[in-house]
């Protein structure tokens, strides 16, 4: 793992230091084309992004104290890894206790799965996390950066107004207009603004122009310490069914060495072909231990195992269904849930639970 000891740069405010009741954010920089330029071949790369307020001089008019902390090696989100949410998960813990809230400048491409990672690696949270990028670099004229990180610097400083506590103490995603919590959120455009959407589940704020928290819908844990967890399994697939998909394949994937769960992509309601080499191939999957976790291509809507005929083998071959879950949060579950090495029983508990308020039950 890298050095968790990055360099922090205080970043210029108006804010009095003396002032201890303005809130103190960390800005973690990671890539993204929030950071990026165009290279000599003319493709958009990852560049270091130290000074931030160079690009956005506005930063210092906000009233809050701002560090910046950089990656190394910033890069393209397509190139993330489970390295390195861990890595991020440990770099916010080691500046938990000194600030009130965190936000991430990631890349769009990935940013759901990392959000998603992180909910489940980052236990008892208690303060915000907030994500966010753009679609344009920063520097170029017309972006989404500067409106992106401003609000999801206000929202990871938000506090209720009257109780003063915490408002959004979730992993979550910023993005044109709308909070989303960091389990729902799913890439859903490449070309415009609105990059996110937030599935299965209502927004946790919106942004116009004032910020409207849902406040109904975030999730408020009693405290406990943050307990951030330090291994994510990696032996994990997903399987997207479609018709006409054979044999050959389904028994590949399935057949993976080192393969301890899938992500099963099916059919509206959570259905499936039933034909006897598909059964076989599941059955053969679950005798190796493989966990196999059912989820709709659905946008909307759930997984009802058992609603259909098509569905009414599954829960006989211990596949779980993952009611109203992303493809993103499950995979990342399943990395999480199998890197705790836990017994059988327990196993299957936690994946059929909602952990990081990832599913409606
Ligand atoms: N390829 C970029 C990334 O995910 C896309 C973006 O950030 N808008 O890093």
């Amino acid at each position: 793992m890298p050095d968790l000891e990055l360099p922090l740069l205080p970043l210029p405010t108006r804010v009095d230091p003396a002032n201890t009741a303005a809130p103190r954010l960390l800005i973690i920089y990671t890539g993204g084309t929030v950071g990026m330029a165009v290279n000599r071949k003319g493709e958009l790369v990852p560049m270091q992004f130290r000074r931030l307020d160079r690009k956005m001089p506005e930063l210092a008019r906000l009233p809050f104290q701002l560090s910046l902390l950089s990656l190394p090696e910033p890069i393209d989100s397509s190139n993330v890894t489970p390295a390195d949410w861990l890595f991020l998960a440990q770099l916010i813990g080691r500046h938990y206790a000194d600030f009130d809230g965190f936000v991430v400048l990631h890349g769009t491409d990935t940013m759901a799965y990392s959000a998603a990672a992180l909910s489940y690696v980052l236990e008892h949270l208690g303060k915000p996390v907030v994500f966010t990028g753009a679609q344009v670099p920063v520097g170029a004229n017309r972006s989404d950066a500067q409106r992106n990180i401003i609000t999801a610097l206000e929202i990871a400083a938000a506090r209720h107004p009257r109780a003063h506590t915490v408002r959004v103490p979730e992993v979550s995603v910023f993005f044109n207009d709308i909070l989303i919590r960091g389990t729902r959120a799913k890439k859903v455009e490449s070309q415009q603004f609105a990059a996110f959407r937030s599935e299965n589940y209502p927004p946790l704020a919106r942004a116009g122009i004032g910020l409207d928290f849902d406040d109904k819908s975030i999730r408020l844990l009693p405290g406990a310490r943050l307990q951030v967890h330090t291994n994510l399994e990696t032996g994990v697939a997903v399987l997207r069914l479609f018709p006409g998909i054979t044999e050959a394949v389904v028994s590949a994937i399935l057949g993976v060495a080192g393969l301890r769960g899938c992500v099963l992509e099916t059919y509206g309601s959570g259905n499936a072909p039933t034909a006897p080499w598909f059964l076989q191939c599941l059955a053969a999957a679950r005798a190796r231990g493989v966990w196999l976790l059912n989820v709709s291509q659905c946008e909307e809507g759930r997984v009802v195992q058992g609603k259909y005929e098509t569905s009414a083998h599954f829960a006989d071959l211990g596949i779980i269904g993952g009611d109203d879950i992303t493809t993103e949060a499950a995979v990342t579950k399943l990395m999480f849930v199998l890197g705790l090495g836990l017994g059988e029983e327990r196993t299957r508990q936690l994946l059929t639970q909602d952990l990081r308020g990832e599913i409606t039950l």
